[in-house]
């Protein structure tokens, strides 16, 4: 009885599994100096890609792939690496103010689950903060259908730390162009703010209109470690969301940093090697499937895309269900 009773438990949990991997991860990662030298070392592409693949969305910053080989590479690594899904990207221009320091922003993103519907790089040429930032952003909007919220905008930003507190103003500006261009609310911002520790002082706060209104939800809170040093503690990466319906979409206390180290039980030195940053990251609520206990899934959800979805969903309970049931008729014997 009692083992009936874990196996009923440990099945419960195995359905909770699966369909807690239908969840909808938007992430946001700061590689670090992403380019050639780092797509020498395995161990490390080989992190970077088990770090990738766990999201549905993912914005790459500190991409200086300067001879445009590493961003290849590292898709063609995902694409391997989970055969579940498919991998594509979309990456700004080199952004910065030097010639010889530039990087991009890259959104990685499932092509079964996402689809890019606009991107603009934002022109940084409004009148009176002309150059507000040494990294525009290069905004993307994306339609998602398994998720409750369809369609979002993401607003990427890697701050440069000494200007943090102007630029993180700015984004304010970035935002309200983008919601009258595109005419919608679901907006988030998220990347390497810098917005912690020495770059963003306490007392500046209250002249970043990105933290004064209260239409803005900053979902990673103060005190969190989003750096991977043991020897700092510092909220750098941040995920704000716009607007009463987005907030709404988002699954509540979802939003945190990723501590691959921990979770992939590197060294510190060897975690250094992937980032200095953990990727912070947040769950966006999917359209709910029923499954019901006789083994038939009825999925409330519409559009060939996700017929695949449903199809594996479906396979995974149902190898499931056969499988606890021989479990169970091995203990009952
Ligand atoms: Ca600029």
């Amino acid at each position: 009885m009692r083992s009936s009773s874990l196996l009923l438990l440990s099945f419960l949990a195995s359905v909770a599994a699966v369909r807690g991997a239908s969840d909808f991860r938007v992430c946001a990662f700061n590689l670090h100096h992403f380019g050639d030298s780092k797509t020498k070392k395995s161990a490390v592409m080989h992190t970077l890609t088990r770090i990738i693949a766990r999201c549905d969305v993912c914005l790459l910053q500190e991409v200086r792939d300067s001879k445009a080989t590493a961003l290849p590479q590292l898709l063609t690594g995902l694409n391997s690496y989970d055969t579940e899904h498919k991998y594509d990207a979309v990456a700004s221009v080199r952004l910065g103010r030097s010639e010889s320091y530039q990087e991009q922003y890259v959104f990685v993103y499932r092509t079964d689950t996402v689809t890019v519907t606009g991107q603009y790089q934002y022109p940084d040429d409004r009148p009176g903060d002309v150059d507000a930032f040494s990294r525009e952003p290069f905004v993307v909007r994306f339609k998602a259908p398994k998720t409750v919220i369809k369609e979002f905008v993401l607003i990427p930003q890697h701050t440069t730390p000494v200007n943090t507190t102007r630029e993180l103003d700015a984004l304010y500006d970035v935002l309200q162009h983008m919601k009258k261009l595109w005419k919608t609310q679901n907006v988030m911002l998220l990347g390497d703010f810098n917005a912690d520790c020495g770059y963003l002082a306490k007392k500046n706060r209250k002249y970043v209109r990105l933290i004064t209104d209260t239409e803005l939800v900053w979902l990673i809170e103060d005190k969190t470690d989003t750096t991977v040093r043991s020897t700092t503690s510092c909220t750098y990466d941040r995920i704000v969301v716009h607007g009463e319906t987005f907030v709404r979409e988002i699954v509540p206390l979802s939003a945190k940093p990723f501590n691959f180290q921990t979770e992939y039980r590197l060294t510190e030195e060897q975690a250094l090697e992937v980032s200095d940053h953990y990727p912070v990251e947040v769950l966006l609520k999917v359209i709910k499937s029923k499954v019901p206990f006789n083994g038939a899934t009825s999925l409330a959800l519409t559009g060939t895309e996700e017929t695949t979805n449903q199809f594996t969903s479906h396979s995974k309970f149902l190898s499931l269900f056969v499988l606890s049931h021989y479990v169970f008729q091995m203990l009952t014997w």
